[in-house]
This record gives structure tokens, C-alpha cells and sequence, in this order.
């Protein structure tokens, strides 16, 4: 396998012709069970490491009764407890900043991200300069399956401050030889001034998310241009379901004449992109070699067969200052075996990451799923660019309402309109909702990740707790 060794060390020259598919051609298209062989090995270096280096490991392989050198397979792996972000979160409190699954002394620690703190305490992301490097080289090589290469030009617009996104993104494609610009997003009046830097600049990729790239279509026909004539050949997506949900996916493609591709897992395990397109095709490729991912049922925490659903977890092989060994994530996803008719022979998430666990929500017995009914909604034609999701309580029962925008054009017809984006649900969901048409531009569209849910049943349940 191509420059693998750990600790991980990178030639940091190493180019491919650009003509060339695989940035390591080998390591990408081995037997999945060769590799897998490796992997293990890497496992068991990587535990034995934390083991030595960050208490928060060896205490919880204590409590346990696990050591790693009783891994002997990938499925002993199975046995080590996963690690939940409330873990993190509560052992960075005790002992700040990085907590004690630090692997190397502070001192090493170079640069620091985190998580936005919206919802609880902020996580800090302490990464040392060898763990930038070795993402930066990953990055750069998923990209690079993308078709991005070095002569283009990368705009990076999101937030380019706590958000490991932005930084992985700008790393892989400086490390890859490309132009970066970075825009960042999330000032007040910067998405008008992108869309004139993006003419002037000759952008050729954009990344961020898949709200933003709408908000950002809308913004440039508001300004009289056409999206498709700022001349991107690529967009590339993380942080949020969007780029492998079918409408979502053929209103920006088509808004911009340019391919989509999906990527992102979580900023803990950096590589994020070790989920990540290798085709303008819905879906996602799992870069074992890079992060180990295993899809679990969320109950059990067993890993589940190709083919089903369950939630992802996992483990880095390439970190050594927060190394994340079993972290749980929560999503749901769907995984299928790899095949070599891919050309890369990694598991393959058909859908992407569709949501997460808590996002669901069940109405009359049906799970819901909201990026489902993101897919109806923006596949309606007149759909006028954002939509809410109201989940409430009416008696006993949950019920589902939409309130979607609809373009001008739609004023006529909105009752037809609503009923038949209303069938269009019942069918795909299982379960009635309720469309309620708005006029265009009634919600607040979004620079980063979308919130589109509103839980009534919430405010219910603060009101019958409060009584
Ligand atoms: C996704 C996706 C995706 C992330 N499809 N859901 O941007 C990548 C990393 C840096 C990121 O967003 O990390 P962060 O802020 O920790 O959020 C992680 C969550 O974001 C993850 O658990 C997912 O729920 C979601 N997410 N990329 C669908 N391509």
C-alpha cells in the first residue's frame, strides 16, 4: 500500500499526472479483504497507542475488560464500546482544554477547532501539526477521485472559523495544487459579494453546503444572473443531507450546469471526507484505509449486514492527537459491499448519511425522516426555494404540516398545487401532512447547515412540564 505507516507520514511532493484516475491507486483498489487485513494491523497499532497516551482510553478499555491486544479480528473490534460525543464533551469539562483522550503533549497542538457550542458545551478540536498534514493528504486524495485538479480555482464558502469543515476542505485543496479562495459565508451582504468575486476569480469549484449553493443560485438571479454562467464545473457538499437526496441533488446540478458530489462525516473524526463521492452520482464511498467505518445497528451496536440500515461508527487511522477509536455518530445511513465494478473497493453508502437519529420523527406510527420530505417538496415544480416542517400535537395524535413557498407562476393553481405535493408525501412518507403554500421568500434561507423542523410538541412539553 502507498505511503501507509503509522505514525503516518506523508511525501508531501507526491503529485499524480493529472491524467490519472487514483491518487494511490493501489491502496483504493485492492481486495477489500487485503486491505481489511491491514486495516486491522492499523487498529490494533492505533489502540495500543491511545491506550498508552490518552487516559480517557485506557480507562473506559479497563472498565470494560478489554485490551488491545485481545483484538484479533475485526469482528473482536466489535466488543470495544463506542464512544459517545456526551463522553467527549463531559471529559474535556474535567480536563480542559482537550481532554484527557489527548494523545500528545499540549505543546504539539497547532491548531485548534471545535464544535459551535449551540446545543451545550463546545467541544475543543486540539490537532497537532502531523494530524493536519495526514488530513490535508486525505482530503486532497478524495478530491481528487472528485476530478478536482490543479488548475482549478476552489471557492471554500462556509463559515471559515470553529468549523473543521472549512479548513479540511482549504487544506485538501491546497495540498492537492489547486487555487483555493477562501470566501468563507455568514457575514451580512457576503453572498451578493461571492457571486461577483466568483465571476472575477474564474471559480471553477465551489464547497459548502447544499442550502447555501441554492441560497446562492437565488442570490445570483436576484442580481440578474444566471448560475450556470459563473462557469463552476464542480460542486462538492458536506455537513448536512442535500447532495445525494435526488431533488436537491438535480436543482443545484441544474442550477449551476456542474456536477454534485456528496462528502462529511463528523469534524471529530477529520478526515471528514473519508466519506466521499467518487463519481457525480448519488452516494458516498467509505475510505477504510483512512477511517474505519462500521454501520451499526443503533440499538445493539453490532455491526450490521451490507445491505441494511443502521447508524455509522467510527474509528480514525490516521489521528494521533484526539485519536476517535468507535466514536458513535448517531446518523443513519444505509451501506452496501464493496465492488470492484466501482473501481474503488470501499463500502458504498447508496443514499449518504439521510439524517440523524434524533432528527426522526414519527407521526401515526410511521418513522419520518425530514430529508424525505425535503426530496418531495423541492422535486414540486414552482417550488419556491425554502420550506418549514411543523410537527404538532392535535389531541392525542402527532400530525405533519409543510409550508412550502411557491413561485408567482403557482398563484392560480395553489389548491391543485398543495394537494398534489400533499399525495406526493402520503405516498413516499406513509402518512398524510398537510401542505400549506406560503409566498416566496417567507422563511429565512440559510449560509451554513438548514434547521426546516419546527417541534411543536416541544413547546407542549415544556408547557406540561412547566405545569
Ligand atoms: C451530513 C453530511 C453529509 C455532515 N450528509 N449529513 O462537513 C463535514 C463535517 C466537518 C461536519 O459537518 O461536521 P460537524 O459539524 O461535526 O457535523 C457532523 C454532522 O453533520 C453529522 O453527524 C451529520 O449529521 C451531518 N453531516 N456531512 C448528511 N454529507
Amino acid at each position: 500500500m502507498e505511503q501507509w505507516s503509522w505514525p503516518p507520514r506523508y511525501d508531501e511532493s507526491y503529485q499524480p499526472d493529472p491524467a490519472e484516475r487514483f491518487w494511490f491507486p493501489r491502496r483504493e483498489t485492492m481486495p477489500a479483504e487485503q486491505r481489511d487485513e491491514a486495516i486491522l494491523a492499523r487498529i490494533r497499532q492505533v489502540m495500543e497507542y491511545a491506550w498508552e497516551n490518552a487516559p480517557f482510553y485506557r480507562r473506559k478499555w479497563d472498565e470494560a475488560g478489554i485490551h488491545p491486544s485481545s483484538i484479533k479480528s475485526l469482528a473482536d473490534f466489535e466488543k470495544v464500546p463506542v464512544v459517545r460525543k456526551e463522553e467527549l464533551r463531559a471529559d474535556q469539562a474535567e480536563n480542559e482544554p482537550f481532554g484527557s483522550y489527548l494523545a500528545v503533549p499540549t505543546s504539539e497542538v497547532k491548531h485548534v477547532n471545535g464544535t459551535s457550542g449551540t446545543t451545550g458545551r463546545p467541544t475543543a478540536f486540539g490537532i497537532s501539526e502531523r494530524d493536519w498534514r495526514s488530513v490535508a493528504n486525505a482530503h486532497a486524495r478524495v478530491m481528487w477521485a472528485m476530478g478536482i485538479r490543479p488548475d482549478d480555482t476552489v471557492l471554500v464558502a462556509s463559515p471559515l472559523s470553529l468549523y473543521w469543515g472549512s479548513w479540511g476542505a482549504y487544506i485538501g485543496a491546497e495540498r492537492l495544487g489547486a487555487r483555493v479562495f477562501p470566501f468563507g459565508a455568514g457575514t451580512a451582504g457576503q453572498t451578493a459579494r461571492t457571486v461577483r468575486w466568483m465571476r472575477q476569480m474564474g471559480v471553477t469549484v465551489f464547497y459548502g453546503t447544499p442550502s447555501y449553493a441554492l441560497h446562492l443560485a437565488e442570490v445570483a438571479r436576484d442580481d440578474g444572473l444566471d448560475p450556470a454562467s459563473l462557469g463552476l464545473r464542480k460542486l462538492f457538499f458536506s455537513g448536512e443531507p442535500g447532495a445525494s437526496v435526488p431533488s436537491i441533488r438535480s436543482r443545484i446540478a441544474e442550477a449551476f450546469g456542474a456536477q454534485v458530489y456528496d462528502s462529511g462525516s463528523m469534524a471529530e473524526v477529520s478526515p471528514w471526507m473519508h466519506l466521499g463521492a467518487d463519481s457525480d452520482e448519488p452516494g458516498v464511498l467509505c475510505w477504510q484505509d483512512l477511517v474505519y467505518t462500521e454501520v451499526c445497528d443503533p440499538t445493539g451496536l453490532h455491526r450490521v449486514d451490507y445491505g441494511s440500515e443502521g447508524t455509522p461508527v467510527y474509528t480514525t487511522l490516521e489521528r494521533t492527537s484526539q485519536p476517535m477509536i468507535r466514536l458513535l455518530s448517531g446518523d443513519l445511513t444505509r451501506w452496501e459491499a464493496p465492488s470492484a465494478d466501482r473501481g474503488r473497493t470501499y463500502p458504498f453508502l447508496p443514499r449518504g448519511i439521510y439524517g440523524r437519529i434524533d432528527d426522526m420523527f414519527t407521526v401515526r406510527g410511521e418513522n419520518v425522516y425530514p430529508s424525505a420530505i425535503d426530496d418531495v417538496v423541492m422535486a414540486a415544480q414552482g417550488y419556491g426555494g425554502e420550506h418549514r416542517i411543523v410537527i404538532s400535537r392535535e389531541s392525542t395524535m402527532d400530525s405533519l404540516a409543510v409550508q412550502v413557498e411557491y413561485e408567482d407562476a403557482m398563484a392560480s393553481s395553489l389548491e391543485s398545487w398543495a394537494a398534489g405535493i400533499a399525495d406526493r408525501l402520503r405516498t413516499v412518507l406513509g402518512v398524510g401532512a398537510k401542505v400549506v403554500p406560503v409566498r416566496q421568500q417567507t422563511f429565512d434561507r440559510t449560509e451554513f447547515k438548514a434547521r426546516r423542523v419546527v417541534d411543536d410538541r416541544d413547546l407542549l412539553r415544556r408547557l406540561e412540564g412547566a405545569s
